[in-house]
C-alpha cells in the first residue's frame, strides 16, 4: 500500500555522525551503523499500527523516535531503507469491527488513511515500503510451510476447525534461542504472553509460550488459501516475513515500542532465524510507553489523546512534535496538557528568533560567523547522536536563542533537517 508524502529535508553542510542507540539485547549503547555485509545502507523495520484508534500520542511518539534516528542517518550520508507494516488483519481489529458493527476492511482502510495524514502533518519520514499483512498472506503461508518442513513448527488440533500451526519456542538455533532478544525470565515471559495476545493455556501445545504461526479458517472470520491451508497469519510471523521480503538481513535496527519486546520481537527474531539461519537484526531498539491519566495510553483502556483531534482543535503540528520531542524516547512518561503549553511557548520563541534573523540579514548582512554556526550544528548533531537526546537538543537551541547571536539560514535548516521543525512559513 502507499505510505504518505515525504517532508522536505534540507541537506546540511559538513559531516553528520553515526548515532549511538540503546540496544535491548546487549542493554548498552551501540553505534547504529550499516552491517559490514551492506556498506553504506542503514536498514530499519519498525512495527506499524493495528489500524483502529489511530493515531494516539503513544503511536506518534514511537514513530517520531525512529524518525529522529532516520534523520540522523540521512544527515550522516547513509542510504536508508525503511519498512513498516500494517497489521490489517488480527484478532483485536476484528473484535473492534464486530463491536462497532463495521466491516473490518473498511475500519482498517479508514484508520490507515487517518494514520497517513497524521504522519504527514507531523513531518515523519515515510517508509519506503508500507506493507499490509493482507498483501503478503501467500508469502506468510509459504514461510509457515517451510518452518513446518524444517521441524520448527507443528500442528495443534482444534475442536472447530482444521489444525492451527505453532512455532516451537524451545528450538535452539545458531542465531536464536528463547530469551535472546528480550532477556526475560520464564515467569515474566509467561505473564507477558498471556497479556499480549499469546495463548499459554491452549491445550495441545508443546510449550505454553509457543506462538501461533497460522490460524486455520473459522466460520465468520477472514481466510485466504495458502501452502498450509485456508486461514490467516499469526502476529509475529507477519513482521518476520515483511522484513525479510523487503530488507537485507541483518537489519541495522528492528524497532517498536517497549510493549513489543516480548513476545512480539522475540518471536519475530526467532521466526526469521529459523527461516534463514541468521539473526534478524544487529540492534533491537524500543521506545518507552506514553501514559495518560495514570496508565499506559492504550486502545484497550480508551485513555487516548489523538493527533487528529489536537489538529482539529487548531493545535499546530509543530507544537505536537515539539511536545513529544521534549521527552526522551526511551523513558516511560505521562502526557499532560502542560506539554502542549510548554511546546507552544517554545515554538513561539523559536519562530520569533527565526523571523528576527530574516529582518537582521536584510538590514545588516550576515549576523553571525559561519564558524560559530557550523560548530553549533555539530553540537546539535552530537547531542542527538547520543541515543537520540531530543530534550538535550531542544535545551541547547533554547539557550542559543536566549544567549547567542541571531538565527541564520544554516541554523534554521539544521532545526528543520534534524528535528523536523520548519521555522519559516
Ligand atoms: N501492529 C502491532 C505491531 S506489528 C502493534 O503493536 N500495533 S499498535 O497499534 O498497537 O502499536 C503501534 C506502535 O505504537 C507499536 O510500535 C507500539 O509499540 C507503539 N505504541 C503503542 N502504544 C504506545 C504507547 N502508549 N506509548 C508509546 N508507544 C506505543
Ligand atoms: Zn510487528
Amino acid at each position: 500500500m502507499h505510505a504518505w508524502n515525504r517532508p522536505l529535508l534540507p541537506r546540511l553542510p559538513g559531516d553528520g555522525v553515526l548515532p549511538l542507540l540503546f540496544d535491548t539485547v546487549s542493554q548498552a549503547l551501540v553505534e547504529a551503523r550499516p552491517d559490514p555485509a551492506h556498506p553504506g545502507v542503514a536498514s530499519i523495520y519498525v512495527c506499524g499500527i493495528t489500524p483502529y484508534d489511530a493515531t494516539h500520542l503513544g503511536h506518534a511518539s514511537t514513530y517520531l523516535a525512529f524518525d529522529s534516528l532516520i534523520r540522523l542517518w540521512i544527515d550522516a550520508g547513509l542510504e536508508v531503507r525503511y519498512v513498516q507494516n500494517v497489521t490489517d488483519v488480527d484478532d483485536p481489529l476484528l473484535e473492534r469491527a464486530a463491536r462497532d458493527g463495521v466491516d473490518w476492511r473498511q475500519l482498517a482502510a479508514e484508520q490507515v488513511q487517518l494514520f497517513r495524514s497524521d504522519m504527514e502533518r507531523l513531518r515523519i519520514v515515510p517508509p519506503d515500503e508500507y506493507v499490509g499483512v493482507t498483501e503478503v498472506v501467500p508469502a506468510v503461508g509459504d514461510a509457515v510451510a517451510r518452518l513446518e518442513s524444517s521441524g520448527a513448527a507443528y500442528r495443534v488440533e482444534s475442536a472447530d476447525a482444521e489444525p492451527d500451526v505453532y512455532f516451537d519456542s524451545t528450538l535452539s538455533l545458531p542465531a536464536w534461542s528463547l530469551g535472546d532478544e528480550s532477556r526475560l525470565d520464564a515467569a515474566t515471559m509467561l505473564a507477558l504472553s498471556a497479556e499480549r495476545g499469546g495463548d499459554p493455556d491452549r491445550a495441545g501445545k508443546r510449550h505454553p509460550l509457543d506462538p501461533l504461526l497460522w490460524r486455520s479458517e473459522r466460520s465468520g472470520e477472514p481466510a485466504w488459501d495458502s501452502a498450509v491451508g485456508r486461514g490467516r497469519p499469526g502476529w509475529h510471523i507477519e513482521c518476520s516475513v515483511i522484513a525479510l521480503e523487503h530488507l537485507p538481513m541483518p537489519l541495522t535496527v528492528n524497532g517498536g515500542g517497549s510493549d513489543l519486546v516480548f513476545p512480539h520481537h522475540e518471536f519475530s527474531a526467532g521466526h526469521a532465524a529459523a527461516l534463514t539461519g541468521h539473526a534478524l537484526s544487529d540492534i533491537y531498539s524500543h521506545s518507552g510507553m506514553v501514559a495518560y491519566q495514570g496508565e499506559k495510553m492504550s486502545k484497550s483502556l480508551g485513555n487516548l489523546v489523538l493527533v487528529s483531534r489536537l489538529a482539529a482543535a487548531g493545535v499546530d503540528p509543530r507544537v505536537i512534535r515539539l511536545a513529544l520531542l521534549s521527552e526522551h524516547y526511551r523513558s516511560d512518561w505521562e502526557w499532560f496538557d502542560s506539554h502542549l503549553d510548554a511546546a507552544r511557548e517554545r515554538l513561539d520563541s523559536w519562530r520569533a528568533w527565526a523571523a528576527d534573523a530574516s529582518l537582521c540579514s536584510l538590514s545588516s548582512g550576515t549576523p553571525s560567523s559561519d564558524h560559530s554556526d557550523s560548530a553549533f550544528v555539530d553540537r546539535l548533531r552530537s547531542i542527538l547522536a547520543n541515543d537520540l537526546d531530543t530534550p538535550g537538543a531542544l535545551a541547547v537551541i533554547d539557550s542559543r536563542i536566549v544567549d547567542g547571536p541571531p538565527a541564520t539560514p544554516l541554523l534554521i535548516d539544521a532545526i528543520d533537517a534534524l528535528l523536523g521543525i520548519p521555522l519559516v512559513d
